[in-house]
């Protein structure tokens, strides 16, 4: 049996200049699986707790690693297990969340290394899904995020990401191709009316002294230059709304509004009346749950109501999400929930109710993280958000579908 033999966990720095886990784990076959953690801005309030990464890197080399080592690295099940048991806290606060899931997506990427699998394959395998993967690929739809707002962004957007996303029926490279145009075409826009060209967070424009409704007739326009609005190109949006919530009232600030829950609903269906979505992700505060089924409620039909910080990726959170009827889609972020096996069976069951599946890159990540990209195909995800086509560690993830695309044609 291939075993396991080594381990290196040292911090380094991501793309926000925050210091995060970088993983290594060395099989007896020499094969070397590699992980880096991302981090959020704009967290759910159930995630995985990140420690320290100080801390973190301690919990790997001191009391993972040594208890694991002794078990197959190819039964991630078992790891992954061995290490909540380890644990022994609901969200991962005794090791962390940054510290397991780190060991977790090594372990993954060590075995797919030592089977000589691309990383897909080798989670289509623990997913159940080789059949499908080899049959044929199918890739999933790109969530361009071209304005930046909330917490990722300096300036006075109140919603977090501003999204342009192809048609679904194209492929991954024409997709990829829209995404560049039209953020191209935005830039040009901005520049020419003085707006800040800077970006965001996530590689998103962020002008100052801009409103929602600016931000939706920049992106109407730009997409207009060269595509079909509701047609070939479509709108959607992270509102992140907890990001301007307060005492029962969401504040619009840049456009002047207070709202309730029930005016901020009208205020979704005066936009959705106005630019084509066909999605929105947190709209309500995570714990505003008359909110989250009144919108479901209304808009269930129209577009894909997303779960984020609401869901957190956990197959427990999930249940309730299904049972109150509080969305459509989720986001998945392994480091929401901390292990691979738990995202999988997230995923399983989001997909098991219908629910369309998105899986997500953090406001914080790296320039040389891949996972989400070979995650997505794996599970036959119905969206990758990774940001703008722009910054290293965004288009590294899309570069990365490419790659796939290329491979195995
Ligand atoms: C989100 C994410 C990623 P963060 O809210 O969906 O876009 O942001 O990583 O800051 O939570
Ligand atoms: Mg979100």
């Amino acid at each position: 049996m291939n075993k396991f033999d080594s381990v290196k966990s040292y911090k380094i720095i991501n793309s926000r200049s925050d210091w995060t886990i970088r993983t290594e784990i060395v099989l007896k076959d020499g094969s070397v699986g590699v992980s880096t953690i991302p981090e959020g801005a704009s967290k759910g309030e159930r995630e995985a707790i990140e420690l320290p990464v100080e801390k973190a890197v301690e919990n790997v080399l001191n009391k993972i690693f040594p208890v694991i080592k002794a078990f197959d690295p190819f039964d991630q099940c078992k790891i992954d297990n061995v290490m909540i048991g380890l644990d022994g806290t609901e969200f991962k606060s005794n090791l962390g969340g940054n510290s397991i899931l780190s060991v977790s997506l090594a372990v993954a990427r060590a075995c797919a290394n030592s089977r000589k699998l691309p990383l897909y394959r080798y989670i289509a395998e623990q997913y159940g899904t080789t059949k499908a993967v080899s049959d044929g690929i199918s890739f999933p739809t790109p969530l361009f995020n071209v304005l930046n707002g909330g917490k990722h962004a300096q300036n006075n957007l109140s919603f977090q990401e501003f999204m342009v996303i192809p048609a679904r029926n194209i492929n991954i490279e024409k997709a990829l191709e829209i995404g560049v145009n039209v953020y191209d075409a935005l830039k040009e826009l901005l520049h020419k009316d003085n707006y800040s060209t800077g970006v965001g967070d996530e590689g998103g424009f962020a002008p100052s002294d801009f409103t929602v409704h600016k931000a939706l007739e920049y992106i109407k326009k730009a997409i207009g230059e060269k595509y079909k609005i509701g047609k070939e190109v479509f709108f959607g949006t992270d509102v992140a709304a907890e990001s301007f919530y307060s005492k029962g009232n969401y504040e619009i600030k840049e456009e002047g509004r207070k709202m309730t829950r029930e005016q901020l609903l009208d205020y979704y269906k005066e936009l959705v009346s106005i630019y084509p979505f066909i999605l929105i992700e947190d709209p309500y505060y995570e714990k505003d749950i008359p909110g989250w089924m009144e919108f479901t409620k209304e808009f269930e039909d129209k577009l894909i109501v997303v779960a984020d910080d609401l869901v957190v990726t956990n197959p427990k959170i999930l249940d309730e999400v299904i049972e109150k009827k509080l969305a459509t889609g989720v986001i998945v972020k392994p480091n929401q929930v901390g292990t691979l096996s738990e995202t999988l069976n997230f995923i399983k069951k989001a997909k098991s109710h219908g629910m369309t599946v998105i899986v997500s890159h953090r406001s914080g990540d790296t320039g040389e993280d891949t996972f989400i990209s070979d995650l997505g195909v794996a599970v036959g995800a119905d969206f990758i958000k990774a940001g703008a086509p722009d910054r290293g560690e965004r288009v590294v993830k899309y570069n990365r579908l490419l790659e796939i695309y290329h491979n195995h044609k």
